[in-house]
């Protein structure tokens, strides 16, 4: 494949693992790493890191996202939404004892707790130098192009898909294999549970990682606990619209040193229990984007971003153990072409 660019945004790490990569940061998720993270099991008490997937209930968060949606497949005679209860001895023979149930589900991939795969957001970027910005993802892929939508039959299989990412779907991730060292970063302890959306600058970032013994290596899953997800599960899929838009502590992504650490800690990935993981970017008169964060990590750097995660229990459990680290095990649903995942993480200590 030739190089798809002749000039790359500035800061970016494009090219740097090869013209074709579409790993990004997860490249640095090595067998190394994975020990890493295996050396932190001492307890042997696993973490459940995700909401129940139809959490965090209606679509006040996100009006484009919907709770999952269940029905029936079809049964043996082809009748749509009825293979479901299904009682083996009236409808197939007298002498089976067996009662089945099979399902379909239509399942927003980054309604509840998910991945943002690389594709999730790129830039308009002039990267063949013509003068001309032109759409691309991660790496220089193409808008139109290498992520395909929307239009009829965007996949080519006549599956009737109407978008694919032919490059930087989250399957990717998936086929590397998700696991190494999680580290934990407390900003509910120190911020306190006000539930103030409250910008955290890279001093204050800096003052909770002294104040917790916290150290970010290159390779480790950076995982930002605000206390967002714990209000959602106490609303139990009945959230508070005028609070879930702007609740919490969130990463200040106007803030240039909290783009510099993501860049020169080399973390691998960057996950937080809350919705987007930053806040909206400063309006400016220069074309700029909305969400800093994520320009710098999914278009820039490739790292993918964690949002949603449940990181109340975790939290606890460390710091009575006075620790930060753990195995973090997070694969993303092996689904070629999609945006994002659904997942559910397991933490081990
Ligand atoms: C926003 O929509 C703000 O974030 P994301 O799409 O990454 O969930």
């Amino acid at each position: 494949m030739a190089k798809r660019w002749v000039q790359r945004p500035p800061g970016s790490t494009w090219g740097d693992w090869g013209d074709d990569d579409e790993l990004g940061r997860i490249n640095l998720v090595t067998p190394e790493k994975v020990l890493q993270g295996v050396r932190e099991v001492q307890a042997g008490r696993s973490f459940c890191l995700s909401l129940p997937l139809d959490f965090p209930g209606g679509s006040s968060l996100n009006q484009r996202r919907y709770p999952p949606i269940t029905r029936p497949t079809e049964d043996l005679q082809c009748k749509q939404d009825t293979f479901y209860n299904v009682i083996a001895k009236d409808s197939i023979h007298r002498n089976y004892i067996d009662v089945w149930s099979d399902d379909v589900v239509t399942l927003w991939t980054q309604y509840s707790t998910q991945w943002d795969a690389l594709v999730h957001q790129g830039a308009l970027f002039d990267a063949d130098g013509d003068g001309v910005d032109e759409p691309l993802y991660y790496n220089g892929f193409k808008a139109g192009e290498d992520v395909v939508g929307p239009k009829p039959d965007a996949k080519g299989d006549g599956s009737g898909s109407v978008s694919f990412a032919r490059r930087l779907g989250v399957e990717h991730m998936a086929a590397h294999g998700v696991q190494g060292r999680g580290v934990l970063i407390d900003m509910a302890h120190h911020l306190g549970h006000t539930g103030e959306w409250t910008a955290v600058s890279m001093k204050t970032i800096r003052e909770i990682m002294a104040a917790d013994n916290v150290v970010v290596e290159p390779g480790d899953m950076v995982l930002l606990h605000t206390g967002f997800t714990t209000q959602v599960l106490a609303w139990d899929r009945n959230p508070d619209a005028s609070k879930i838009q702007a609740m919490c502590p969130y990463l200040d992504g106007n803030d240039p040193e909290v783009l510099e650490w993501i860049t020169e800690s080399q973390m691998s990935a960057l996950i937080a229990d809350n919705y987007a993981v930053e806040g909206w970017a400063t309006p400016s008169r220069e074309p700029h984007t909305l969400l800093p964060v994520h320009h710098l990590c999914l278009f820039k750097l490739g790292i993918p971003l964690g949002e949603l995660w449940y990181l109340h229990d975790l939290a606890a459990w460390l710091r009575a153990s006075n620790r930060s680290r753990f195995l973090l095990t997070a694969p993303p649903l092996r689904l070629p072409g999609v945006a994002g995942s659904p997942l559910t993480p397991v933490a081990t200590v």
